[in-house]
C-alpha cells in the first residue's frame, strides 16, 4: 500500500522539527513500513502499490502510552470527594484508602470482569490514535492477584487491535496483611513472584514505587538485583512526592525510565543523563494531586535526558485515560514544546520501553500510524477535548 499526498511527522531525530516531510509518501508491505519520503522520490518500484489518498491530512506515528495501571476493580470517586474535602493523597493512603482500597476491590473482582473494565479504558486510548500500551500490576499484592492482573493486561490484545506491554509493579505498596513489613512482603510476594510471573511469561519489566509511603531506595535495590538477575529491564517511580533519590539508583541499574521526577534534584537528572534513562512525565497525576512543583524539564533538556509523556492512568492519582490531554497538559503545567509533547509520545515512549521498531515513522519500523484531520502536528498539543483522529493503521491495517 502507499499512502500518498500526507503532511508525515517522521518523528526521526535530526531531521528537523517533527520530522516534517510536507508533501509526502509512505510506503507499507505488510506490517512494515518499507519507505517514507517527499511525493515527488517516491520509486518507481513502489507505482503499482494501491494507493491511500491523504489529502493533505496529518501522519504521525501511533501514539504510545508506557506509563499505564489501567486494569484495576473499583474506582476512587468517593476518594476524590475526600481530597475535595482536605484531606491529601498521603493521608488517605496512611489511613488505608488509595492503593489498598482499589487492592481490594481488584482481588475481588474476577478476570472477565477486570478485563471488560480495562477494555473501555483501552478503547479510550485507541480512538486517540494510540497502538501501545503499557500496563503495570501492583493492585493485587499477593502473587496469584498480580499475575491475574497480568494475565488480562496480556489478553487485551485478543480483543482490541493494540500492543501490550506489561510490568511487574509488586512493589507498589505494602498490603494490609504485611503490617507495615516491607521486608516480609518482598521476601513472600514481591521477589518469588517476579520469579513466578517471569517464568509464565508475564513480564516485560519491572517496576517500583519508591517513596515515604512505599518503598525505601533499600527495598527497590532488592527489587532491581532480582530483576537483573532474571534479565528484565527496570523502571522507576521515583520522586513524585518527595525526594529519596530513587531515580539516581534506577540510573545506576540503567533503568529504562524513571517516571513523575516531580522532586528530582540536580544530582538525579545528572545520573539519568549518564545512563541514558528516559524521564516519564505524568502530568495527570501533577493535576489531580494539585502538585504544584513542576519536573525540571529545563535540566532534563541541558542534559540531554529524553522525556516521554504519558498518562498514568489509574483509579486514584490519575483518572485520565487521553493520551492527547496528557499532551496538552504537559505543555501547559510542564512548558514542554508540542514538537516535546509529541515525542514524549512516540519517540521517547519507544524508548521508554525498548521498542526499537516503532514511535517514528521510518523504513523498517511497524506501520502502526495515525492519521489526523489536522494540517500541523502542533494542533495534536494544542487542542483541550478535541479528538481529531482520522484514522489508524495498526501493523499495517486500517483498524478505525
Ligand atoms: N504513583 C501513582 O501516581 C500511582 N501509583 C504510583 O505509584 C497512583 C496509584 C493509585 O493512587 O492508585
Ligand atoms: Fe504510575
Amino acid at each position: 500500500m502507499l499512502l500518498v499526498n500526507g503532511s508525515i511527522a517522521t518523528m526521526e531525530l535530526g531531521q528537523g522539527p517533527y520530522g516534517l516531510i510536507d508533501d509526502g509518501a509512505i510506503a507499507i508491505a505488510g506490517r512494515d513500513i518499507l519507505w517514507a519520503g517527499s511525493m515527488q522520490d517516491v520509486p518507481k518500484d513502489y507505482h503499482g502499490f494501491e494507493t491511500h489518498d491523504l489529502n493533505g491530512r496529518l501522519v504521525t506515528p501511533a501514539l504510545i502510552d508506557c506509563h499505564t495501571h489501567l486494569v484495576f476493580g473499583g474506582n476512587r470517586a468517593a476518594e476524590f470527594e475526600a481530597r475535595l474535602s482536605g484531606a491529601s493523597y498521603e493521608e488517605i493512603a496512611r489511613a488505608g484508602g488509595g492503593i489498598v482500597s482499589t487492592v481490594s476491590a481488584t482481588r475481588q473482582a474476577d478476570e472477565d470482569a477486570l478485563l471488560a473494565d480495562a477494555l473501555t479504558r483501552v478503547d479510550a486510548l485507541i480512538a486517540e490514535g494510540v497502538a501501545t500500551i503499557e500496563i503495570k500490576s501492583g493492585y493485587g499484592l499477593t502473587i496469584e492477584d498480580e499475575m491475574k492482573m497480568l494475565r488480562v493486561a496480556r489478553r487485551i490484545p485478543d480483543h482490541r487491535e493494540v500492543r501490550v506491554l506489561c510490568t511487574w509493579l509488586a512493589a507498589h505498596a505494602v498490603p494490609q496483611e504485611f503490617d507495615g513489613d516491607a521486608e516480609a512482603y518482598l521476601d513472600r510476594v514481591v521477589l518469588p513472584g517476579m520469579d513466578q510471573a517471569h517464568a509464565m511469561g508475564l513480564i516485560d519489566a519491572v517496576d517500583g514505587f519508591c517513596e515515604g509511603i512505599a518503598f525505601s531506595p533499600a527495598h527497590i535495590r532488592r527489587v532491581f538485583e532480582k530483576a537483573t538477575s532474571l534479565g528484565l529491564p527496570v523502571k522507576l517511580h521515583a520522586e513524585q512526592l518527595t525526594n529519596l533519590g530513587g531515580a539516581a539508583l534506577a540510573a545506576e541499574f540503567g533503568a529504562l525510565s524513571a517516571d513523575h521526577l516531580e522532586y528530582l534534584d540536580d544530582a538525579g537528572v545528572a545520573a539519568m543523563s549518564k545512563a541514558g534513562t528516559v524521564a516519564v512525565l505524568l502530568p495527570g497525576a501533577f493535576y489531580t494531586l494539585r502538585e504544584t512543583q513542576a519536573p525540571p524539564i529545563d535540566g532534563f533538556k541541558e542534559h540531554g535526558v529524553p522525556m516521554a509523556v504519558a498518562t498514568d492512568c489509574n483509579p486514584g492519582s490519575s483518572p485520565l485515560a487521553s493520551i492527547l490531554l496528557a499532551m496538552n497538559m504537559a505543555a501547559t503545567l510542564f512548558h514542554m514544546t508540542p514538537e516535546a509533547a509529541l515525542a514524549g509520545t512516540t519517540r521517547n515512549a519507544a524508548a521508554a520501553l525498548k521498542l526499537g521498531d516503532a514511535g517514528t515513522i521510518a523504513a523498517g519500523k511497524r506501520a502502526d500510524l495515525a492519521i489526523w484531520d489536522v494540517r500541523h502536528p502542533a494542533e495534536l498539543t494544542y487542542r483541550i477535548g478535541f479528538n481529531t483522529l482520522s484514522q489508524r493503521l495498526f501493523e499495517g491495517v486500517f483498524t478505525q
